[in-house]
């Protein structure tokens, strides 16, 4: 659709992204369900897994890592950064959690199921969003590359450049791999892409305008962020910057039930 195309020229170009308008094709996905979200969570980092969700919210003197109670949508467990870290993204691997800080170069690692504090690494450059193919670490920072390292090292294994038909795309920030597809967030929009881990070729683009209705939004309501995967039910969990909401999610073409395409 001509609307659509508008909208991935912007994006590809760098221009801003509101210039988008909601698409006149078929809504890409149906609300499931919606659930309480902390208005004074700045979420960076969304992992679900095992009925347990875990949140990583940004801002300096706020940061935390998260265990979100599902039914209030605050933290029933939480973990604050120290007041010059900056929460990015959060990824579950091998009962882990690591978590990014955006201008740190610092990487945190927690026990998944205390959230007691493990580790700390470091890496060069931004970081932004965080997700697991189930071997490798998958990084964004804010530019089109994205960074697969060794989980135990954060040791670089390799990258892949985003394209949308041959053009680099960049501000890519939450991240979720599921079933070998690659879901990123684009900063600033209404916006999810599907990418190829492999290749990095975006294979779809996923409208999210809408999805928060106008009259739930408040003056400092911010951008969508935030992308969890559920595997027992093939859906997505979304939700945005001090949002009051997260939402279940089913993709339009996406099939239900792990068995479609044997899992993670
Ligand atoms: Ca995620």
């Amino acid at each position: 659709m001509l609307v659509r195309s508008i909208c991935r020229f912007h994006l590809a170009a760098g221009a801003a992204a509101l210039a988008c308008v909601a698409s006149a094709d078929p809504p890409d996905y149906a609300v499931v369900r919606s659930m309480p979200h902390d208005t004074a969570a700045y979420t960076q980092g969304l992992v679900y897994a095992e009925g347990r969700l875990y949140e990583s919210t940004g801002r300096y003197g706020r940061s935390q890592v998260r265990l979100v109670d599902l039914l209030t949508g605050r933290a029933a467990q939480a973990v604050s950064l120290p007041d010059d870290r900056f929460g990015e993204g959060l990824a579950l691997l091998g009962g882990t959690l690591y978590q990014l800080t955006w201008t740190s170069g610092v990487a945190y690692t927690y026990d998944a199921r205390t959230l007691a504090p493990r580790d700390s690494f470091t890496y060069a450059g931004e970081g932004w969003g965080l997700t697991t193919d189930g071997t490798s670490l998958i990084m964004s920072d804010g530019t089109a590359t994205l960074r697969f390292l060794d989980p135990h090292t954060l040791a670089l294994r390799r990258e892949v450049t985003v394209r949308d038909q041959g053009s680099p795309l960049s501000q890519l920030n939450e991240l979720e791999y599921a079933r070998g597809a690659l879901f990123a967030n684009v900063y600033r929009s209404d916006w999810i892409v599907r990418i190829d881990p492999t290749s990095g070729a975006v294979v779809d683009w996923i409208d999210l305008a809408g999805l928060l209705p106008p009259g739930d939004r408040t003056g400092s309501t911010e951008v969508l962020n935030g992308i969890a995967f559920d595997e027992a039910t093939g859906h997505l969990l979304v939700t945005g910057k001090l949002w009051p909401t997260l939402f279940e999610i089913r993709l339009a073409g996406w099939p239900d039930g792990m068995q479609a395409t044997g899992g993670r």
